[in-house]
């Protein structure tokens, strides 16, 4: 495993950093094994409450300098993280494959995704701009300005490890705020080495302490406190609804700002003029991509009743020609579920599918013989079901992927679609111009994403990133998700030489 060593990464390491300076190596400690061979590869030190408070004192130091530099020159700067980045590609992205159970092709996409988030900064950081506008009041200019927040704190989940950090550290780091972050303690090892990554770009620009901090810990000490904490202007969250909506709660409480991303229901409708030849790829890759551990997964298909046998033959041929395993080995598609609870999670849905009614068409168990010892590799499965079944409804963070037949217009497929709490990705194929409009119109589909012959999965940076309803409504990423990290400002300047009032209004004091 000399991937480690050339991230400068060591079995025992402290989870703690406030930049290039790691904190105490913690009493307790987080025993890190590999799903996919179980391997206990390292064993990090939790952060107490202590180490937390002296992360944000370090932070709230770093503010002040940090958004006193240019913009672009924090662009500069997010510049050379993407650098240094291509130069550890192939071994954060084995690193992310080994620590995750995703395949590798994936591991090392993920990584691009945040050279690619870097690169999109380092122009954006020129284009923070405000709108100007027209005042009703003579001699007076009306505009707005975005002010760097102060200190986010972004807390990440074990599916995307370094991605969805970046997307937010990165556009936030040009916005002139300074992070927190908080990965998921089922993938701690990945952050480290991104941690490592960052530090020595700091050192080698003499950037103070406290611009990007790291933190590991338990949730009920450190998460628990950064959404109590009034000094963390904004938290971006990652993660299930159930964990989002306490998130949410505890944020709201003392009216902080939050970005949610959390969990996913989505679907692909494919309507009776939809292309086989793109859509068959597209569901699998969507289905089985990261083990069906992505918020974008394919879970649901709708699919019109005229296509539906031919469909589903496809689908059993190319589910049975996947290869599970190793996921570091290039002829795997699929790798390990991050842990034993997520097979359980597995087996408790699979159950659950057929008690409700449905019919399990492939796969539906846990691998087990040589090569999987992890006992973490389970079968990518096709169900028949019904879109009303409650198991439907849920996200199961597995490769299940429900097969749901229509009949009737594409409308029908739309009311499918939305029929779901959750309102992150989807996606129609069809070569019907009128269907596809109707899928992207008012009356359409009501996620945050909307794709036509392409998956619901694997997002441009270039794009804002959520989705609605249950999913939490935050945007992250590409277009203007940066307005979320700075403070909006309204200025109206009178260069006149009276004081009109707006709207009219007189007011006359005499001295
Ligand atoms: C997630 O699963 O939380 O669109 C993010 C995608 C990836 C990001 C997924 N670019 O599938």
């Amino acid at each position: 495993m000399n991937f480690l060593g050339a991230l400068y990464l060591e079995k025992n390491m402290s989870g703690t950093s406030t930049g290039t300076v790691w904190l105490n190596k913690g009493n307790k400690k987080i025993a890190v094994s590999s799903p996919v061979d179980g391997d206990n590869f390292a064993n990090i030190g939790k952060a107490s409450a202590t180490d937390y408070d002296q992360l944000i004192h370090q932070a709230q130091q770093a503010f002040p300098i940090w958004r006193a530099i240019p913009a672009p020159r924090r662009g500069e700067i997010v510049r050379q993280i993407g650098l240094r980045l291509r130069d550890f590609k192939l071994h954060l992205g084995t690193l992310i494959s080994y620590e995750t159970g995703k395949p590798l092709q994936e591991g090392l996409g993920e990584v691009q995704e945040v050279i690619d988030i870097c690169d999109y900064c380092v122009g954006q950081s020129r284009m923070l701009y405000g709108m100007t506008s027209v005042s009703e009041r003579p001699d007076h200019r009306l505009f707005e300005q975005y002010q760097p927040l102060g200190i986010v704190a972004i807390i990440t989940a074990f599916n995307f490890p370094v991605a969805v950090w970046g997307w937010n550290a990165m556009i936030a780091a040009i916005c002139g705020d300074v992070c927190i972050w908080k990965p998921s303690s089922k993938a701690p090892v990945t952050a480290i080495a991104m941690q490592k990554i960052v530090a020595r770009v700091l050192e080698q620009n003499n950037l103070p302490e406290g611009i990007f901090s790291l933190v590991i810990g338990d949730r009920n000490v450190v998460g628990e406190k950064i959404l109590s904490d009034r000094r963390v202007h904004l938290v971006s969250f990652t993660g299930s609804v159930a964990a989002g909506r306490i998130a949410a709660a505890k944020v709201g409480e003392r009216l902080g700002r939050t970005i949610l991303e959390l969990g996913g229901n989505n679907a692909i409708i494919i309507t009776e003029f939809a292309d086989l030849k793109l859509t068959v790829p597209a569901v699998v890759f969507g289905a089985v991509g990261t083990a069906g551990q992505r918020c974008t997964t394919t879970r649901r298909l709708i699919i019109h009743e005229s296509r539906y046998e031919e469909v589903k033959d496809h689908l059993l041929r190319a589910y049975a020609s996947l290869k599970i395993g190793n996921p570091l080995l290039e002829a795997n598609h699929m790798g390990p579920l991050i842990d034993r609870n997520a097979v359980k999670a597995y087996q408790k849905a699979i159950k659950t599918i057929t008690r409700q009614g449905g019919t399990i068409l492939f796969g539906g168990n846990i691998l087990k013989g040589e090569g999987f010892s992890s006992q973490c590799y389970v079968e990518p499965t096709l169900a028949e079901v019904e879109n009303h079944f409650p198991v439907v409804k849920v996200e199961t963070f597995a490769p299940i992927l429900y097969l749901i037949k229509y009949s009737g217009n594409v409308e029908n497929a739309i009311a499918l679609n939305n029929d779901v709490d959750q309102g992150l990705s989807s996606a129609i194929f069809s070569t019907n111009h009128n269907q596809v409009e109707t899928f992207l119109s008012a009356r359409g589909s009501d996620c945050g994403i909307a794709n036509v012959n392409i998956g619901t999965s694997g997002a441009e940076i270039g794009g804002a990133f959520g989705g609605e309803k249950d999913t939490g409504g935050g945007r992250e990423s590409g277009s203007d998700s940066w307005k979320s990290y700075m403070r909006r400002q309204t200025v109206t300047v009178n260069y006149g030489e009276s004081l009109p009032l707006a709207q009219g209004i007189r007011f006359e004091i005499e001295e």
